[in-house]
């Protein structure tokens, strides 16, 4: 029998799509976009229609693996359980539940799958927990700090805007779905920008392309706000909508424009320009995540929200600075929110592990997350690991973190998946429904916090299904305003508790209803020439993967992308080690010359264990607002290997 089965994709992105998947004698055969769903238009992006090949992978994990001798051997569920609960429950009576860390990541944006675990860990504790955000910890601080949340307009309004600002952002990558409302709002007349200090399939959707130096962001928008200020630019009435008017102007005055355009290695034209497309508005900013991964990505992004507030970008249809939708803020929580004993910064995960003391950490539980490959210092990420007592991790493959576990527990794919979603790129609300079941042996986060609770004596951990969960879920004020989880269930819906035009009537949840403006900078420039390793590590999202999951594993060596002249003298296509003070990988050389001569492009998402990892090469090192990682400050070199080395 040939059926058609929908459902929301989980993974951590913001378009949230809605997948209809062809299912044949209960096995899928193809995936497509519905058409039904206003932001997925029918289509799906390179790495969802490749993933059937990750929902069949012959790698894939159906049964549990345990350490024995020095080895994962498969066993079954009871005797993992067994083992995990007598574990957890000595280290917790031995040295208190902060010896216990456990790290969640968006392998899952499922709602009810986040919460599932979290909660055990509460109740269980509450134990260590992570604090700061590698993805996004700048860029959302700093927009608490200006306007007091970080939130967009409806999506659909960019098509009001004259102008629409791509800050750093790769939709073309990383937020295709964003692409069709772009393509309107240019039809209706906007004009499209991209800032990226890299060359992008992005760029080709553009009007105008700005490539600065990497982090030079923050002398663009500064120098910008210096244009808005002499050139007659600020609306009239932003003091009576934004504090720190003076401050910022004396801020910005401290420089001249011609040194902020030298800063951020554009023209002094570019930069007004950029000052007065702002003020040509309505003018849309969509800030990309990748911006704010830099020493001071806060303040970059401060910058950025002061040029838009003071040109009178704020509460209006199609202007505004979009980073973040709350995805979260339509659901309810079935957590009590008990202060956790302990948190680590996630961006220094290795050295916080090592470090920890009173209590040392000895159990690491992983759920969601790929920390090896994913977080700076890869190396230390693994020592870290390998140095615990006990290590569980919740995945469905074996990767560069699984295989460090002591225990590795097979968990379903986002195809299997029973939850609610909401999305961080537009305000749709949905149901992830199961399209097929899982395989034998294979459970879900809640049903395997369910068994754990029932043998550690948890008896306040929920034993509803999914779907009875789920309906606890859906907040009143969502059921207040019509949508029930039947609602859902049948298509997405907008979320009825977001503004349609945030921070409409200028106002802000800061505590005097004003924007703040930026008026000092904590943290000096960036944009300092280091001549030993000349090139900025890049490492950023492909259209191949998810992170560490790729729909296709890339070639070996990984492919470095530079500018011929920033090539060391290697040709198109040579080996070559890219190395930072940190690490070294072999990578084959590829030549673009419409990239800057400072930048070293690689994937991010590349495994430890074959020496693709760029975080093998990348410092943890903590941005300047909100604990974020400054992934992008990494500076590397090529350097030519020796023929014995490449033998
Ligand atoms: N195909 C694919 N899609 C993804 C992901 C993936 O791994 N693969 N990852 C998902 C995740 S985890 C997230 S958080 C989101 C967002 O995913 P991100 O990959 O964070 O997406 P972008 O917002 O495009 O941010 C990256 C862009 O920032 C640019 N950038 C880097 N440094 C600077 C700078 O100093 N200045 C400026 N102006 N730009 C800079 C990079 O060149 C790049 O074009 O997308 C998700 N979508
Ligand atoms: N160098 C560099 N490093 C980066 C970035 C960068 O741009 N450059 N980007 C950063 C960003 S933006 C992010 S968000 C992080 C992402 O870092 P991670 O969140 O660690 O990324 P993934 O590799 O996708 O790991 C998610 C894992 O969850 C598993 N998974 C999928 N579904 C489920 C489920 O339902 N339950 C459970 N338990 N597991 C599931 C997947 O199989 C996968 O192994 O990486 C950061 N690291
Ligand atoms: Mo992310």
């Amino acid at each position: 029998m040939v059926e058609i089965r929908r459902t929301l994709c989980n993974r951590d992105c913001p378009d949230a799509c809605s997948i209809e998947a062809t299912v044949e004698d209960e096995r899928i055969v193809a995936l497509r976009g519905d058409r039904r769903h206003p932001v997925t238009a029918g289509f799906l992006c390179f790495r969802t229609n490749q993933f059937l090949r990750s929902q069949y992978a012959p790698d894939r994990l159906t049964t549990p693996l345990l350490r024995k001798g020095g080895r994962l051997e498969p066993v079954g569920w009871d005797e993992a359980l067994d083992f995990i609960a007598a574990r957890l429950r000595t280290i917790r009576d031995e040295s208190g539940p902060a010896s216990i860390f456990h790290y969640r990541s968006g392998g899952t944006l499922g709602i009810l799958a986040g919460q599932a675990s979290d909660l055990f860990f509460e109740l269980f504790g509450p134990t260590t927990v992570k604090r700061g955000d590698i993805c996004s910890g700048a860029g959302e601080a700093a927009q608490v700090e200006d306007f007091g949340v970080s939130d967009s307009s409806s999506l659909e309004l960019v098509e009001k805007a004259r102008h629409v600002v791509l800050w750093g952002k790769n939709v073309a990558t990383s937020s295709p779905h964003t692409i069709p409302f772009l393509k309107r709002a240019r039809e209706k007349g906007a004009r499209l920008w991209l800032i990226d200090p890299v060359r992008n399939r992005t760029a080709d959707l553009c009007d105008t392309f700005v490539q600065p130096r990497p982090g030079g962001d923050l002398a663009l928008a500064l120098g910008a706000v210096r244009v808005a200020f002499e050139g007659g630019l600020v609306v009239p009435d932003a003091a009576t909508f934004c504090d720190g008017l003076d401050g910022l102007r004396r801020l910005v005055e401290a420089r001249a424009i011609e040194d902020y355009a030298r800063e951020a290695d554009v023209s002094v034209d570019t930069l007004r320009a950029i000052a007065h497309t702002m003020a040509d508005g309505p003018t849309t900013i969509l800030v990309g995540w990748g911006m704010g991964r830099r020493e001071n990505g806060g303040a970059i992004v401060r910058a950025v929200d002061a040029l838009a507030a003071i040109t009178g970008n704020v509460g209006l249809p199609g202007a505004g600075v979009s980073y973040y939708f709350r995805r979260r803020r339509a659901f309810g929580s079935l957590l009590s929110d008990h202060e956790p004993p302990r948190t680590l910064p996630e961006p220094l995960f290795g050295s916080a592990i090592l470090e920890a003391k009173a209590p040392e950490i000895r159990a690491v539980w992983i759920t969601a997350g790929n920390p090896v490959a994913m977080l700076p210092d890869s190396r230390r990420v693994a020592e870290a690991l390998r140095t615990r007592e006990l290590v569980v991790v919740v995945d469905r493959w074996l990767s560069d973190t699984a295989e460090l576990a002591t225990v590795v527990l097979p968990v379903n794919t986002l195809l299997e998946a029973d939850d609610l979603v909401g999305s961080y790129g537009h305000q749709y609300l949905g149901v992830a429904r199961p399209v097929v079941s899982p395989p034998a042996g294979v459970k879900s986060d809640l049903e395997i916090f369910q068994a754990l609770a029932a043998r550690l004596g948890l008896d306040a951990y929920p034993r509803e299904d999914a779907r009875e969960l789920q309906r606890r879920l859906v907040s009143e004020r969502l059921v207040e305003n019509g949508v029930e989880l039947e609602t859902l269930e049948a298509g997405a819906v907008p979320n009825p508790l977001a503004p349609r035009v945030l921070f409409e009537g200028r106002t802000f949840p800061t505590a005097n209803g004003k924007a703040q403006l930026m008026t000092s900078l904590a943290t000096t420039s960036t944009c300092v020439p280091d001549p030993a390793y000349p090139l900025y590590l890049t490492s950023v999202s492909t259209p191949r993967s998810q992170a560490s999951q790729w729909a296709k594993e890339p070639p070996l060596p990984i492919e470095a992308t530079v500018h011929p002249e920033a090539a060391a003298g290697l040709a198109d296509g040579a080996l070559a080690w890219l190395e930072s003070r940190l690490g070294r990988m072999l990578v084959r050389v590829l030549h673009d010359a419409r990239q800057r001569r400072d930048i070293a492009l690689v994937p991010k998402g590349g495994h430890l264990r074959d020496g693709s990892s760029a975080n093998a090469l990348t410092s943890a090192k903590l941005t300047d607002l909100g604990e974020g990682g400054a992934l992008y400050d990494e500076r590397v070199r090529l350097v030519v290997p020796t023929a014995d080395e490449l033998a």
